[in-house]
């Protein structure tokens, strides 16, 4: 396999909004996070994800850009940014920016343009149809709750919107359309950007008859109907050649609706697309038919299952992320772990997971100090649209049946807003992010859960993860080398293996409250190089969440896994 930069970095995401509000408003900004770059080299990043930062109204915080050239009021200036990549720059770590191209801001001149008249030269920069029936164009659903169809009475027709009603679609048909947006990437990347997390990448292309879809399975309906559509290859080719391959460059695509079999198309270096992709197989393991406020159960086994069907699918010639949160889902401690009875174990577990498995890393701010879910009791704790979206549908659907306790609840288990607390940095006011009551509340643990208890402390979720991406970094095995997982206890003991030339690293870990000898797993040759307990505990011992690497021969890893598969 080839050697890439982005195949041995590791991407760490900020969202700005809620990681250091430097100027008092209660907002995260850049200069916030330029006061935080040596924190970011200290934990040892090689690549940091900006979620969106452009000119937005934010209706869903920034990923609904009203301008592509303009850094948002809130989060500071084009000089801010400047600074900022500089100083990212000067300290080795490249910069990806967030690239949202499916749709815009409803505030972007290009729709207030478009939805003036039928013939305005910017009409087909988006999605309008008639009516049908006196309703909708056809029976599809917003990611957000209600149609992706909203009416304008002004040239009466509808706009399509895969999103909220502020989120118009792009129209990627129009050849103009796509001109526009190759020349705001170049801006981007001339000005020394090192690449693009690509927004719903996979839901460009549009299939145009727009006849209705089975909506039953929010989940199928994306792949099926949302994603993969007609040309999306052929515009992700175009990108590539007028774009991306012009320059030394990361492309990661979010893959939302691509399934395994298909993902090749996207990411197989022959392809000439993209360099890599974010799968959601983990992500909406307990989202139910309705997604995820009708959530459902798992087990570590399937989930598990997700990382072997993704890694066969992509080892030949593409590549992955190997992540457990970002600014969209709940807390990695909370959500995989046993934040309620191990929370370090289980903390650092799922970290050493993130960083031994094939796939470029990436962390989510935060989680490198164990921030968990929080317990907002009131819905006006809440600020994510997809909550309030959702409140309203199922209050409609529900009427005096609908239990307002119970959708705090789950919205407290599954909601976004979990991740975009602000970052806990001490244990003053506000956990050291802002002077002001912040956008949104602080999570009631952050005296307890923060940066600076953590950082001197030799023993912390923090110090685990600076040591974990030194001790990655020292062994190009935890990229290039082969990979095979097994499943030693069903739900709760698995190994994986990496393999380079004549030397085995043998990666064994224990997902449940139980405690295993594990000699049965172990050659005569197995070595200890690494655990997230301290204690010098017998090395044939796994404690609850305790995970271990062993150095092993490749005869010894032949003979064991004779003996694990028969
Ligand atoms: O998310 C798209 C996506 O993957 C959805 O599944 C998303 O997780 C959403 O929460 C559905 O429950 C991307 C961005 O990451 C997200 O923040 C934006 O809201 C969305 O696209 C629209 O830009
Ligand atoms: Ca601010």
């Amino acid at each position: 396999m080839k050697r890439n930069w982005w195949k041995e970095s590791v991407i760490y995401q900020i969202y700005p909004r809620s990681f250091k509000d430097s100027n008092g408003d209660g907002i995260g900004d850049l200069r916030g996070i330029i006061e935080k770059t040596d924190y970011l080299k200290d934990l040892g990043v090689d690549i940091l994800w900006l979620s969106p930062i452009y000119q937005s109204p934010n209706d869903d915080n920034g990923y609904d850009i009203s301008d592509y050239y303009q850094i948002m009021t809130e989060f500071g200036t084009m000089a801010d940014f400047d600074e900022l990549l500089a100083e990212l720059h000067k300290r080795e770590i490249k910069l990806v920016m967030d690239l949202v191209v499916n749709h815009s801001s409803d505030e972007h001149e290009w729709f207030q343009k478009s939805k003036t008249s039928k013939d305005n030269p910017y009409r087909d920069y988006y999605i309008w149809r008639k009516g049908k029936n006196g309703g909708p164009p056809n029976n599809w659903k917003s990611f957000f709750g209600g149609s992706v169809w909203e009416y304008d009475e002004e040239t009466e027709e509808y706009y399509l919107h895969l999103f909220t009603r502020k989120q118009p679609d792009l129209n990627w048909e129009n050849e103009k359309l796509r001109q526009e947006i190759y020349a705001m990437m170049r801006f981007w990347l001339d000005k020394g950007v090192d690449g693009f997390r690509m927004d719903v990448i996979p839901l460009l292309s549009k299939r145009l008859e727009f006849a209705d879809g089975d909506m039953s399975d929010f989940g199928k309906a994306v792949e099926k109907i949302y994603a993969n559509g007609p040309r999306i290859h052929e515009f992700l080719q175009e990108m590539h050649r007028e774009v991306l391959g012009k320059y030394d460059v990361v492309s990661i695509g979010e893959g939302v609706g691509v399934p395994p079999e298909t993902a090749e198309l996207y990411v197989g270096d022959y392809r000439k697309e993209i360099n890599m992709i974010y799968h959601f197989g983990h992500m909406f393991i307990d989202h139910g038919e309705k997604g995820r406020m009708d959530p459902k159960n798992w087990t570590r086994s399937g989930f598990v299952d997700v990382f072997k069907s993704w890694d066969r699918a992509l080892k030949a010639n593409s590549w992955g992320t190997i992540y457990l949160g970002n600014h969209d889902f709940p807390r990695l401690v909370s959500r995989f772990g046993d934040a309620e009875n191990y929370w370090y174990e289980s903390a650092t577990l799922l970290a050493t997971l993130i960083c031994i498995l094939r796939g470029t890393p990436t962390l989510y701010q935060g989680d490198e100090i164990g921030m968990r879910n929080v317990s907002f009791k009131q819905a006006s704790q809440f600020r994510d649209v997809e909550f309030f979206n959702t409140y309203k549908e199922q209050k409609a659907i529900q009427g005096d049946k609908f239990d307002e306790n119970k959708f705090i609840e789950i919205a407290c288990e599954f909601g976004r807003d979990n991740a975009r607390t602000p970052m806990q940095w001490d244990s003053s006011v506000n956990a050291g992010f802002s002077k002001v009551q912040p956008w949104i509340d602080v999570n009631s643990n952050f005296s307890e859960i923060n940066v600076a208890n953590q950082e001197n402390s030799p023993v912390s979720i923090l110090s685990f993860y600076k040591k974990l991406l030194k001790f990655r970094k020292e062994d190009l095995i935890w990229v290039y080398g082969e990979q095979e997982i097994f499943e030693l206890i069903e739900n709760q003991l698995y190994a994986v293996a990496r393999i380079q030339g004549s030397v085995v690293k043998w990666v064994i870990l224990n997902f449940s409250n139980s405690e295993f000898e594990i000699d049965l797993w172990l050659a005569d040759d197995s070595e200890i190089q690494f655990s997230n307990y301290q204690s010098a505990n017998e090395n044939k011992h796994l404690g609850p969440w305790q995970v271990s690497i062993f150095a092993m021969s490749l005869e010894s890893y032949i003979s064991l896994k004779n003996s694990i598969l028969n």
